[in-house]
């Protein structure tokens, strides 16, 4: 088929729908990947379906998350999840291996391939021309038990990039640009493809860096074409003969952007979006001011980029770092499956070489995987690092998590990650600025943001040079491979006291007479509903997660929401949430779905719903309505009473719902935005009934 790589692939893995923008396809899945805070549900989950053996070419399942072991938790949920693998027949790498995305990309991700993995940041194998998309555990246990993922057919935004980056400039600045002119909304049901000459100067890794970090924009997963760059990458890991050429046809057509911006509050955007993008145009403002402006493709022209910086509290509230310079710094962290490969740290360990941090600055750094840190310690450049002063993490999130290396109150955090979310550094009102290896490492030495050529002229530092290597050091002993089907049924799967069956959804009655139990504001993201930090331990056990839904919100002194929330299903009164925009942003992890229903929430009410959570919502059998008019969203307050009626029939076909708001008396319009396939879901009480019952 004639066409762009995501049309390609997608042909390719096609088992159900018609290749039209926004229609439900169905498509085969090669590979998963889950990770421990999202795995242990999500093979909870496989178990419940009732497959003897995973069903796709690969499924891995990675320990990288909860790693810090205060309790028994973490080292529970490693057990079963060794053991689960094993007797399913998934790969398993152990703790200390490496971060899902990295190790993935290094070892198992191929061109022209499907994976589907339990961790938004899946697409970073977008890097190495697959077609990587992030989804809910449920989702991902489905597809290991050989079911199809089902997607609106997406529409592709091009991103041309021309010319070659400047010495210390990277790819975050590229995808921090892109961040600048696509932001975090408004991206829903689209895919980011990238073509043109200057892909050839850019390494799979720095590819990487620009697929994972375009989970930030919403998109449902970016891609990088298959070339002599991948070819050279996968031979260098010892996986040549997995190497396939995909690119997009000469005359391959993007689809066009279209934009809802407000004049002034999205200024920059607008700037941004005019002088890097193709056929813009800018609609008449209607009466709040909102413009519509449509562009054809983005183009990148990566010798102009500078570096550039995302602040706190979003990804894409980009400033340059021209503007910081200056802004004094106490603690830098460089690692995060978003920057921490080979090419990343050796560049961290070029700079860094014969000088000492500075003595404001606390510096970490976790190496993206056991190959790395490897690589690192036998070429000498560990011994940089830590003659540096360098803090050296192990190789897991860690701290991108809010997992340790929190900062200082009322100071400066500078991280090579990819989400600066209020407080998910773990500290209450923090400053955190998403930059490349290169800001980090330079703000390291001088103790505050510094344009980074500028401060090694100054400092006589040169720009160090980091070729891709002709052959990465291979060793997969911490991989260990599925138990043979023969012997699989031999295989005791441990089950630690903290593990526990995760609760299943329940039909929703054909009449809702619910209370607002919280109303939230724009853009609340799943870390504000389930936090993680400390509290990711107990990702195994529903019950006592659920008692921190919604914990940014709770009051000191007053009752929590999982209080109110349980007091009201005692009652028999379901909870409902109403929220702004782009609600439910950022992970993937269901417990934002599963621990709201496990406490009696039935509905949610939101201006606009992220794709991934609005799935694992209606996974779990919570029904997801959007605003018709988005003004109905200010007339309603917390502790309303809401009316809905004929469920049944508006979950089978309507389009429309009215919904009463008894306490002050008025009706409004929701929209149910549900694909067929979610409508049959919804009705069967949740994704695993509806699996059962199909058998698969
Ligand atoms: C994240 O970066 O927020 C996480 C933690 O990796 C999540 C997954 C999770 O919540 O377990 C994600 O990105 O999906
Ligand atoms: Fe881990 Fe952070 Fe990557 Fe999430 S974003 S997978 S927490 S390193």
């Amino acid at each position: 088929m004639s066409g762009t790589v995501t049309e390609k692939i997608l042909s390719e893995h096609l088992v159900t729908g018609e290749m039209t923008c926004g229609k439900q396809i169905g498509i085969r899945i090669d590979q998963t990947l889950t990770q421990d805070a999202t795995g242990t549900t999500a093979f909870l989950l496989l178990e419940a379906i009732g497959v003897e053996r995973v069903k796709t070419d690969l499924s891995v399942s990675y320990v990288d998350h909860n790693m810090s072991q205060f309790g028994p938790e973490n080292h529970n949920d490693h057990l079963y999840l060794q053991s689960v693998a094993g007797r399913f027949g998934a790969y398993h790498s152990r703790p200390g291996n490496g971060i899902c995305h990295q190790v993935h990309l290094e070892r198992f991700a191929r061109p022209g391939s499907t994976l589907l993995g339990s961790d938004s940041h899946t697409p970073t194998a977008g890097g190495m021309g697959a077609v990587a998309i992030g989804a809910g555990g449920l989702d991902v246990a489905v597809a290991m038990a050989g079911g199809a993922f089902y997607l609106g057919f997406p529409r592709v935004i091009g991103v041309e990039l021309r010319g070659k980056l400047k010495p210390w400039v990277s790819a975050k600045d590229i995808i921090l640009k892109l961040l600048g002119v696509l932001t975090t909304r408004g991206n829903v049901g689209c895919v980011v493809e990238y073509f043109g000459e200057g892909l050839g100067s850019l390494p799979v890794p720095t590819r990487a860096t620009c697929t994972n970090m375009g989970a930030e924009l919403g998109v449902t997963t970016s891609v990088f074409p298959s070339d002599e760059v991948t070819e050279q990458f996968l031979h260098a890991q010892g996986r040549g003969d997995q190497y396939v050429s995909i690119s997009a046809d000469s005359d391959a057509a993007y689809d066009p952007i279209v934009k809802r911006l407000h004049a002034e509050r999205d200024a920059a955007t607008i700037e941004n979006i005019r002088s890097c993008c193709e056929e813009v145009t800018i609609g008449e403002a209607d009466g709040s001011g909102m413009y519509e402006v449509t562009f054809s493709r983005v183009v990148i022209d990566l010798g102009t980029l500078e570096p550039l910086a995302a602040g706190t509290p979003s990804p894409d509230n980009i400033s340059t770092i021209a503007d910081l310079a200056g802004t004094k710094v106490a603690q830098v962290a460089i690692g995060s499956c978003t920057n921490s490969s080979y090419q990343d740290l050796m560049l961290v360990a070029g700079v860094l070489k014969g000088r000492c941090v500075h003595p404001a600055v606390e510096l970490a750094i976790s190496p993206g995987s056991r190959q790395v840190l490897g690589m690192l310690a036998d070429n000498g450049a560990m011994g940089d690092l830590v003659k540096a002063g360098a803090r050296i993490l192990e190789s897991s999130c860690g701290p991108c998590i809010g997992l340790g290396f929190s900062p200082a109150d009322g100071t400066v955090s500078l991280r090579t990650f990819n989400r600066n979310f209020a407080a998910r550094s773990g500290t209450e009102n923090d400053m955190v600025y998403l930059v490349s290896p290169a800001v980090a490492v330079t703000a390291a030495l001088a103790g505050q943001v510094v344009d980074p050529p500028a401060f090694a002229r100054r400092e006589g530092i040169e720009y160090p040079c980091v070729e891709a290597p002709q052959a990465f050091v291979v060793d997969d002993g911490m991989i260990l491979p599925p138990v043979p089907q023969e012997r699989a049924g031999e295989v005791e799967i441990v089950r630690g006291p903290t593990i526990v069956v995760p609760p299943r959804g329940e039909k929703l009655p054909d009449e809702i007479a619910g209370r607002v139990a919280i109303k939230v504001g724009e853009k609340v993201t799943t870390d504000h509903i389930m936090p993680a930090g400390a509290l990711l331990k107990y990702r195994s056990n529903v019950p006592e997660y659920a008692r921190y839904v919604f914990n940014a919100f709770n009051e000191p002194g007053a009752a929590t929401f999982a209080e109110r929330a349980l007091e009201m299903k005692d009652r028999g009164v379901a909870a409902v949430i109403v929220a702004g925009d782009s609600y439910g942003q950022g992970s993937s992890r269901e417990h934002a779905a599963l621990c709201p229903m496990y406490l009696g929430v039935r509905m949610v009410i939101a201006k606009a719903i992220e794709r991934i959570h609005q799935a694992n919502l209606v996974n779990f059998a919570v029904l997801p309505l959007t605003f018709a008019d988005g003004d109905d969203y200010d007339r309603i307050d917390p502790d309303d009473e809401l009316f809905v009626s004929g469920l049944d029939a508006a979950i089978t076909s309507a389009e429309k719902i009215t919904v009463r708001n008894a306490t002050r008396g008025f009706d409004f319009t929701c929209l149910v935005n549900l694909a067929p396939r979610q409508r049959k879901i919804l009705s069967s009480g949740g994704l695993l009934n509806y699996t059962r019952r199909q058998g698969k």
